[in-house]
């Protein structure tokens, strides 16, 4: 079993769908948390100084989507089929430009407009794109569906309500707490207010 170590942030954010996904598999991972206001002393030591990071066997990986697609093909959790893989991609990358761009700030009227204007199509857009289907693949879970959750989870802090006009968008959050694997690590992760 290779040695895991990720190195975040002590909150969910971008590291979270990495945690997930060693959860998911019951993989021991160190945890490494490294507190924001510490950052700057820290930053110069990571690749392109941005983090997450996932070291496997002392090696030093970046990139959240990269390093998660690495751990979900090992999990069985991309898509059964090239083209499965192709809707699935696209699902995580227009999450992944849906949380890139988001006013991380917090500032309340930025956070207002940002929604307005581009949250509410996205949300709209991933709503049909799941359709009446179980999961946003059809009938079997991926790591679209984790990061859904792992993204909306963070936004959820600044705009608590903010899928509450998405009822499968909703449902389907839930259904992904409930997988026992994951239902776990929600039980023991450590708590953070986002
Ligand atoms: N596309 C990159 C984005 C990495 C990124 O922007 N990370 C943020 C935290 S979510 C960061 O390291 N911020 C601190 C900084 O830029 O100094 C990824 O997904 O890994």
């Amino acid at each position: 079993m290779p040695n895991y170590k990720l190195t975040y942030f002590n909150f969910k954010g971008r590291g979270e769908i990495i945690r997930f996904l060693l959860a998911y598999t019951n993989t021991e991972f160190e945890d490494h948390r490294i507190e924001y206001n510490d950052w700057a002393q820290h930053k110069s030591s990571y690749p392109f100084g941005k983090l997450p990071v996932l070291e496997i066997d002392g090696t030093v990986y970046n990139q959240t989507l990269a390093i998660g697609r690495y751990l979900a093909k090992k999990a069985g959790l991309t898509g059964k089929s090239d083209l499965d893989d192709l809707r699935i991609d696209a699902i995580l990358d227009t999450i992944d430009d849906f949380v890139s761009v988001f006013p991380w700030t917090g500032d309340e009227k930025a956070v207002k407009e940002y929604m307005d204007k581009s949250g509410q199509p996205v949300l709209a857009g991933l709503e049909k794109a799941l359709g009446e289907k179980k999961w946003f693949a059809g009938d079997y879970v991926t790591w679209a569906d984790f990061y859904w959750v792992t993204s909306s989870d963070g936004i959820a802090y600044f705009q608590p309500d903010f899928v509450k006009n998405y009822p499968k968008l909703l449902a389907l959050k839930k259904r992904v707490q409930e997988v026992p694997e994951i239902a776990a690590w929600i039980k023991r992760r450590p708590q953070t207010i986002y």
